[in-house]
């Protein structure tokens, strides 16, 4: 069994840089996924996210055993909502909305997903995740009716995180959101970075290989990129391993 978590900590320890590349069930087309995790292969990704803010059609069992049959990277669960739950991943980022106040995504989901969980092999990653303003309202905020930290309130954006680690996350996830204008700015990476012990993750709106280097740089030690392999799969050459 992969041990995603010592893994992630591995990796941290030793200063590799982690990427996952985001596939979102409602998007992939299965018979474009060989190819495509072809490019995923010959890249520096380490990691597979499987999940978006919803999953209309009931896709993400069916995408996860496609793609599992195709890869050996670890397969990671980032739901949306407990109805993304499948069994067929290695893990699941267990999230908690820490950034707003609605209690539908700081408890009441995970509590729905512990039916769920609690006989499965899937590794919970229990997550703090953060929305951080990336100057477009996302598909997340509109899903949990909330509203994302704003970039300039830096404080209230590294107390979250502390208190997410304090109360017993093993990761921070700090997120402008997909297809975010604007990704989370290096100087928050750097001291939300600079005040956690946990691995950081950090994605929403990173497009270049210079974006993404940034934000290795600043402090991520994970970073998510979904949107740029979307729209466009060349992207997956400037990041060759
Ligand atoms: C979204 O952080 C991820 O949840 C990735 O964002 O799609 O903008 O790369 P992008």
């Amino acid at each position: 069994m992969v041990n995603i978590y010592q893994n992630i900590l591995q990796a941290k320890k030793e200063g590799k840089k982690l990427l996952a590349v985001l596939i979102d069930p409602e998007k992939i087309n299965l018979e474009n996924l060989p190819s495509f995790l072809e490019k995923v292969h010959q890249s520096i990704a380490t990691h597979i996210f499987v999940g978006g803010s919803t999953d209309k059609n009931n896709q993400t069992e069916k995408v996860v055993s496609a793609i599992k049959s195709i890869t050996q990277l670890p397969i990671i669960l980032f739901p949306g909502n407990v109805s993304q739950i499948t069994h067929k991943a290695d893990g699941i980022l267990f999230l908690s909305l820490l950034s707003a106040r609605n209690p539908e995504y700081l408890i009441e989901q995970q509590i729905k997903a512990v039916p769920f969980l609690k006989n499965s092999n899937l590794e919970i990653l229990p997550t703090g995740y953060i929305l951080i303003d990336g100057q477009k309202e996302t598909a997340t905020q509109k899903v949990t009716s909330t509203k994302p930290i704003a970039q300039k309130n830096k404080t209230l954006i590294v107390n979250t995180a502390l208190a997410g680690e304090y109360t017993g996350k093993n990761l921070i996830y700090l997120e402008a959101g997909s297809g975010a204008k604007v990704p989370v700015d290096e100087s928050i990476i750097n001291i939300v970075k600079k005040s956690l012990t946990i691995p950081l993750i950090v994605g929403g709106g990173i497009r270049s290989k210079k974006q993404l280097n940034a934000t290795f740089n600043a402090g991520a030690d994970l970073v998510v990129i979904g949107t740029a392999f979307e729209d466009n799969e060349s992207f997956f050459n400037d990041l060759k391993k």
